[in-house]
């Protein structure tokens, strides 16, 4: 299982250290990676897991002096200022520089990998219950809200309170304007539109934070009989389509910033501004995260005149997409119903329902963000993998 070394030596005038596996495949290591990356106690400390070395102190021109191999098991380098520095077999082979050896370290760490879906969606379920005292089931769930991007929590109670122990779960809740949670009903003087019984159609929450919640929380509490149905829709899914269909409205959606803005009093007064691209890319033009709220997209538009009518006409065929049957997947929460989902990916919205002298629908809401819920993730996987 371990991987043995079967010989070491140093290449290109000591600016790399090539390592033989006993398998036959070899790794290169540039040298001044491996200085940057001794892991002796005077440039790393084990308690902290971090580099203790200085940038300063370190010569990006270092060249190996004299690498030599011990037991097959580990490498051992002397520099040329008679530092010297340790490696074993399996650190370094985890951190093959390798195109493969790369991909598999990231797919690890990040589990990047979608699974797209339309209205066709089996939306996946779960007992709340599971998710809170079972550690196979909550790694379960987090693994699916990463893959899928939704999961259905079923059986919570139908009282507020429910979310705070889903927080716990996953480590702490993301505080926000709105609260630690929020209760979405029907107010008067609503602070935001999600506060009436309007229909809301698809957005992603609070793109008017500079980092909006990755992750959201809806507990239904109380479902009015008529109307209140529930939206959802694989945003990633439908900028691809998007891309393929209409390149030019896709380029304008990843590239215009639009002004977004929340004013108002609630957990404490605010006065929010931020400029968000409705679909955010990476550097191979991948969507990566969707911030689009048509209730708080600001009337305040800092683009030159001639490009809005352009910009409005991308945005249209983007909502229409959204709202395509092919791709929209609707459903009705019932009480104790918790629906998790990833804000920065999926768009959800809800029929309007009639208002009333009392309240007729409740739900209680909640954020936590995706550094938190991954943390949770790893270390699910690490303690259930410890076991087997
Ligand atoms: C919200 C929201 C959904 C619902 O509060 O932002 O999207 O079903 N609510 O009320
Ligand atoms: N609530 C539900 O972007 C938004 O304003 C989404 C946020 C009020 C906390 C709604
Ligand atoms: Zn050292
Ligand atoms: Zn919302």
């Amino acid at each position: 299982m371990k991987p043995l070394i079967q010989k070491v030596e140093a290449l290109d005038k000591g600016h790399f250290v090539r390592v033989e596996w006993e398998d036959g495949s070899e790794s290169h290591y540039p040298c001044v990676w491996l200085r940057d990356s001794c892991q002796c106690p005077h440039c790393f400390l084990r308690s902290a897991g971090a580099r203790r070395l200085l940038f300063e102190d370190l010569d990006v021109n270092i060249v190996v002096k004299e690498v030599t191999l011990s037991d097959r098991k580990k490498i051992s380098i002397t520099w040329p200022d008679e530092h010297s520095s340790e490696y074993e077999a399996e650190w370094l082979k985890k951190r093959c520089f390798s195109e493969k050896a790369r991909a598999e370290m990231r797919e690890d760490l990040f589990l990047p990998e979608h699974q797209y879906w339309g209205s066709d969606l089996q939306l996946p379920k779960m007992p709340f219950e599971e998710v809170l005292y079972n550690d196979e089931s909550a790694y379960k769930w987090l693994c699916t809200l990463k893959k899928v991007g939704i999961m259905l929590l079923t059986g919570a109670a139908a009282r507020q309170g429910e979310l705070l122990k889903l927080g716990h779960r996953v480590g702490f809740l993301r505080l926000t304007f709105y609260g630690p949670t929020w209760q979405v009903q029907d107010k008067a003087d609503a602070n935001n539109v999600a506060y009436t019984t309007g229909k809301l159609c698809f957005h992603t929450d609070y793109p008017a934070l500079q980092h909006p919640p990755g992750v959201q929380f809806l507990h239904c509490i109380k479902q009015t009989s008529a109307g209140g149905e529930s939206e959802v829709v694989d945003g990633f899914h439908v900028c691809n389509k998007l891309k393929e269909q209409n390149p030019q409205a896709y380029q304008i959606l990843s590239s215009t910033a639009v002004d977004y803005t929340d004013v108002g009093v609630d957990f404490c007064e605010f006065a929010v501004q931020c400029k968000q691209r409705i679909i955010d890319v990476d550097a191979r033009g991948q969507a990566v995260r969707i911030n689009y709220n048509n209730a708080t997209r600001d009337t305040v538009f800092d683009i030159p005149a001639e490009k809005v009518r352009q910009f409005y006409a991308a945005l249209k065929e983007f909502n229409d997409l959204l709202n395509s049957t092919e791709h929209k997947f609707t459903y009705k929460l019932k009480p104790g119903d918790v629906v998790t989902f990833d804000n920065w990916r999926v768009l959800h919205g809800r029929q309007s329902y009639q208002s009333g002298a009392e309240v007729t629908r409740h739900l209680e809401g909640a954020y936590a963000d995706w550094d938190v819920v991954m943390s949770r993730l790893r270390l699910l996987r690490k303690r259930i993998r410890s076991r087997d």
